[in-house]
């Protein structure tokens, strides 16, 4: 079985979790504190010598990090992840503005909010980040004005890289509310069969 090695809280771990559970495929999840440093110990650096969960155990024991690069490896060959060339570009034309212009702005944010203690060399970081941030959802809102979904009319891993993190924003100080085609696209993924809540865990 596969062996994912993660975070309730997290945003890229939730990415794997939900198109694992769209895709009907059973994983053990196995819970890090990354707040209390579990995935900085010598035999977590063995599996991820980056120290960053989610981490993915294939059952031959190979392991994946990167949630993106999780989901472009699950989500081959499936419904998830286009056949056409340039559709599946696309999906990574997203994917990597989701972690250069939007995780590292709206989850950053997100995570000193609600995970730290807030103090001046934070609150800078959050001053700093927060128009990086709306400028994100702004590119999102324009691209979403007269689409259903991010690529090629259908629901990929582009769009669930780009909901893990946006349908939390607020909790990162962002406005969703400035926002209305983000909110209609974030009620389409959430009505997508065998949607799961962030917090939801195997049995
Ligand atoms: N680019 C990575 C980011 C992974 C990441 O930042 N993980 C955080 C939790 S969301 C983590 O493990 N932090 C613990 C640490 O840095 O020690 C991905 O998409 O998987």
């Amino acid at each position: 079985m596969i062996r994912l090695y993660d975070y309730l809280a997290s945003g890229n771990g939730y990415k794997v979790r939900l198109l694992l559970h769209q895709l009907g495929v059973e994983f053990e999840l196995i819970e890090m504190d990354n707040l209390e440093g579990e995935t900085r110990t010598p035999e977590f650096l063995e599996l991820n010598p980056n120290g960053r969960i989610p981490l993915a155990q294939l059952p031959d024991g190979t392991c994946l990090a990167e949630s993106n690069a999780m989901l472009f490896y699950f989500a081959e060959g499936t419904p998830f992840l286009p056949d056409d060339r340039l559709d599946k570009a696309k999906v990574l034309q997203w994917m990597f503005f989701e972690q250069y212009s939007h995780e590292p702005n709206i989850a950053t944010s997100r995570f000193i909010l609600h995970y730290t203690e807030i103090d001046d060399e934070r609150r800078a970081a959050l001053k700093q980040k927060k128009p990086l941030g709306y400028a994100a959802l702004d590119v999102m809102e324009q691209h979403l004005k007269d689409r259903r979904f991010m690529v090629a009319d259908r629901y990929t891993i582009a769009d669930i890289c780009l909901y893990a993190y946006t349908h939390v924003a607020d909790e990162g100080g962002f406005e969703l509310s400035r926002y209305p085609a983000v909110n209609a696209w974030l009620g389409r993924v959430r009505s997508e069969p065998g949607h799961i809540p962030i917090d939801w865990r195997p049995e």
